[in-house]
């Protein structure tokens, strides 16, 4: 029964083979599957800390501002996407507010009460972006008012930054030795706006 078997196994391919000799060439397909295209995520996040970022964080809060004061703002910015960034860039929008009432050495000299006048007094004595330790400064805005760069874009200068690693930038403001009573009391709230490009 073995024997058989074997016998009529043998003979079944060899009619298979004779079949596709007769009926056409050979052929042969290679195939190549699952090729992909698709796009890197572009995205960054702003942090206190190098460690931890977010989409939209509140930086700093300085009260009680006296003329001659400085402040440091210091935040981190970090590449979270997979795809390099190359370029930065900063917008402050500035909102004056006088903040309740003015002032009684404020009323003699503010004869506008519905706007304050602070961001005309602070001034960006320094703006630098750090990698890896090396300050890279922006000259062109130093010595500018708040009011004067309100809504500008500020471009810093051309980095790279790959897949999750991190800037630092570092804003120094004063308030202006100049600021008169018309700005005691007064606010300032600066909405900033951090761009990446690619
Ligand atoms: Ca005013
Ligand atoms: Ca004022």
């Amino acid at each position: 029964m073995k024997r058989e078997a074997v016998v009529l196994i043998a003979i079944a391919l060899v009619f298979m083979a004779g079949v596709k000799f007769g009926a056409s060439y050979f052929t042969d397909v290679a195939k190549s599957e699952n090729n992909e295209i698709s796009t890197g995520e572009f995205d960054i996040g702003i942090g206190k800390e190098p460690s931890r970022s977010y989409n939209d964080l509140k930086i700093f809060d300085f009260s009680n501002l006296k003329p001659g004061d400085e402040k440091n703002i210091t935040f981190y910015v970090k590449n979270r996407g997979s795809l390099d960034v190359s370029r930065l860039w900063i917008k402050l929008n500035v909102t004056d507010l006088e903040d309740g009432a003015l002032s009684p050495a404020e009323e003699a000299v503010d004869s506008t009460p519905e706007r304050g006048e602070l961001s005309n007094y602070l001034i960006l004595q320094a703006l630098e972006v750090s990698t890896n330790g090396r300050p890279l400064k922006v000259s062109s805005v130093e010595g500018k008012s708040l009011r004067e760069l309100n809504g500008v874009r500020i471009d810093l200068p051309e980095i790279y930054i790959k897949e999750g690693e991190v800037v630092k930038v570092t804003i120094r403001l004063r308030l202006s030795d100049n600021a008169g009573n018309e700005c005691q009391t007064d606010k300032v709230k600066v909405d900033m706006e951090i761009g990446a490009e690619q």
